[in-house]
C-alpha cells in the first residue's frame, strides 16, 4: 500500500517555536516517525512538505494513479484553501486530515476546514500521534 503524506506551510518549523501549542517536537520527528510506521506496518510512504498551495495542489494531482491514500496536515491552508479541497475531490483518494493541535479550542477562524470537506476523518490535538492513527485508519480500511 503506497500512502502520501503531505504537510503545509510552517510544519518545518515544527519545535522551534510555540511549544505550548505544537508540542515539543520537530519536523525531524515527523520524518522519523513516518519511516518508522512505514517499516513497522510494511506500508510505502512518500511524505511532502510545503509552504506554497500551488506546490500542495501539484503534489495531490501527482498522487492520482499511485497513491492509495492521502493524510494531509494543510496547516494554515485548512483554514482558506478551495484549491486543496478540489484536487482531493478531483484525484479521489481516500483522504485523513490531521492537525497536530486541538484546532477546535483555538480562534474561531480555526474552526473551519475546506480539506476537511473532502477527508473521511479528522484527527486532531494528538500531536504527532495523530499522523500514525490516521496512517494505521487508512491502512486498516484500504490495505492490500
Ligand atoms: O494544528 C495543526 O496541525 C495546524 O494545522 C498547524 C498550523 C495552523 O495554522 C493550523 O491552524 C493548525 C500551523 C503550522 C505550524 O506553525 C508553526 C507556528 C509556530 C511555530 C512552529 C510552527
Amino acid at each position: 500500500m503506497k500512502l502520501l503524506v503531505i504537510n503545509g506551510p510552517n510544519i518545518n518549523m515544527l519545535g522551534i517555536r510555540e511549544p505550548g501549542i505544537y508540542g515539543k517536537q520537530t519536523f525531524s520527528d515527523l520524518l522519523a516517525l513516518l519511516e518508522r510506521t512505514a517499516r513497522e506496518e510494511g506500508l510505502e510512504i512518500q511524505q511532502f512538505q510545503s509552504n506554497h498551495e500551488g506546490e500542495i495542489v501539484d503534489a495531490i494531482q501527482a498522487a492520482y494513479g499511485k497513491a492509495d491514500g492521502i493524510v494531509i496536515n494543510p496547516a494554515a491552508y485548512t483554514h482558506t484553501s478551495v484549491a486543496i479541497l478540489d484536487a482531493l475531490k478531483s484525484v479521489a483518494i481516500p483522504a485523513v486530515e490531521v492537525h497536530i493541535s486541538n484546532v477546535d479550542a483555538r480562534e474561531p477562524f480555526r474552526q473551519l476546514s475546506y480539506p476537511g470537506m473532502y477527508c473521511e476523518k479528522t484527527i486532531k490535538g494528538l500531536g504527532l500521534e495523530g499522523y500514525r492513527q490516521a496512517i494505521l485508519y487508512l491502512k486498516e480500511k484500504y490495505g492490500k
